[in-house]
């Protein structure tokens, strides 16, 4: 059996889910009447306490709907340097909805750099510059290996976009570890961000489908985006009714998830050509690099070869660029899976002969 630590996004809608689409309620999701999409909808709105929510097929989806709600033609989008959003949904903001990105550092903890954010804030009296419409913030965070963002954290970052006038929109493709890792219900962490996007489609194992949150008016234009981007769905209750199983029975066994996700990193750093600190895995990513008996850390290609040993002995990873290694604990992995990927590991660690 291959053990696929590649992503979360590779888990399997469970049999309840499974059950739950066979039985659902359909109807015509562009005209709104389909009941168990509606119903999904309420529920995302009401646990992230927002006005209103929408489903859509993808988190990219998600996220490029909210930027093309919040930002007009030639208004910017400030985005991490780091974050999804920037670097891997085609420019979106730019392609498609003709706003400039600017882009500001972004901590290994995933926090944007706060003077970096404060200058790079358009003056709206200067006509040179274009004006600024949104901040974009990312939790938790993918390439800061799973980091979240607290309350605290986001609240600055809102109070400095809201007053200078500028929406704040949190790409929270996994905002159910994060809020699980730190004890804290979604809405709060969702308290002070403008619009929220979330995926039911990684950690929470259902087969397809994102939910964007905000106010009701915010909803209503991203309903007209997402059918400008060709995401208006039919009888979609099929994939909302996974959705659903997902809100209600998914989210508290994440925590099982970032058990296992911290024994991977406890167990990978036994491996002395693995560096990686565990201490700082608190969800379900983790990202290590590799290093030779001189301590020369590999480079991408060499990485990569470790990847393919690694697939040999039955374990799946993935890169992130940079010789940087990713791997992603979820739902359909228990700890002798992790035992099992650990064993695969040091195998190809031992083949590679650093
Ligand atoms: N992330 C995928 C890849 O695209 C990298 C993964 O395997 O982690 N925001 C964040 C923070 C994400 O990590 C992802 C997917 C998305 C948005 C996009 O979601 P989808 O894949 O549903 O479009």
């Amino acid at each position: 059996m291959l053990i696929d630590l590649r992503s979360d996004t590779v888990t399997q809608p469970t049999p309840a889910m499974r059950e739950a689409m066979y039985r659902a309620e359909l109807g015509d999701d562009v005209y709104s009447e389909d009941p168990t999409i509606n119903r999904l909808q309420e529920l995302a709105a009401e646990i992230t306490g927002k006005e209103a929510a929408l489903f859509v097929p993808s988190g990219s989806m998600g996220n490029i709907a909210a930027v093309l709600s919040h930002a007009g033609r030639g208004q910017s989008v400030i985005v991490g340097d780091q974050s999804h959003i920037y670097r891997y949904e085609g420019g979106a903001a730019s392609t498609l909805g003709g706003s400039p990105m600017y882009v500001v550092p972004t901590h290994s903890d995933g926090m944007l750099d706060l003077d970096r954010l404060r200058a790079a804030i358009a003056d709206d009296s200067d006509e040179h510059i274009a004006p600024t419409a949104l901040v974009c913030l990312e939790n938790t965070h993918n390439r800061c290996g799973g980091t979240v963002l607290p309350t605290e954290q986001i609240a600055t970052i809102a109070d400095i976009a809201h007053a200078q006038g500028v929406a704040v929109h949190m790409d929270g493709a996994r905002i159910f570890n994060a809020s699980i890792a730190l004890g804290v219900p979604v809405n709060e962490l969702a308290h002070s961000v403008d619009s929220l996007m979330f995926c039911l489609s990684k950690g929470l194992s259902a087969p397809v489908g994102s939910i964007l949150v905000g106010s009701k008016a915010f909803i209503h234009k991203a309903h007209r985006v997402r059918k400008l981007l060709g995401g208006g769905m039919r009888q979609a209750g099929v994939l909302a009714a996974a959705g659903l199983v997902a809100l209600e029975q998914m989210v508290e066994r994440l925590a099982e998830d970032h058990e296992h996700c911290k024994q991977l990193a406890y167990g990978l750093a036994d491996y002395p050509q693995i560096a990686i600190d565990p201490e700082r895995v608190v969800t379900n990513m983790l990202l290590f690099t590799l290093h030779d008996s001189q301590q020369r850390t590999l480079s991408e290609a060499e990485a990569g070869q470790f990847l393919a040993k690694a697939r040999e002995h039955g374990v799946l990873m993935g890169t992130m660029g940079d010789g940087l290694v990713r791997a992603v604990t979820h739902y359909g992995l228990e700890a002798e899976h992790i035992s099992a990927a650990l064993n695969g590991i040091r195998k190809a660690l031992i083949e590679m002969q650093l």
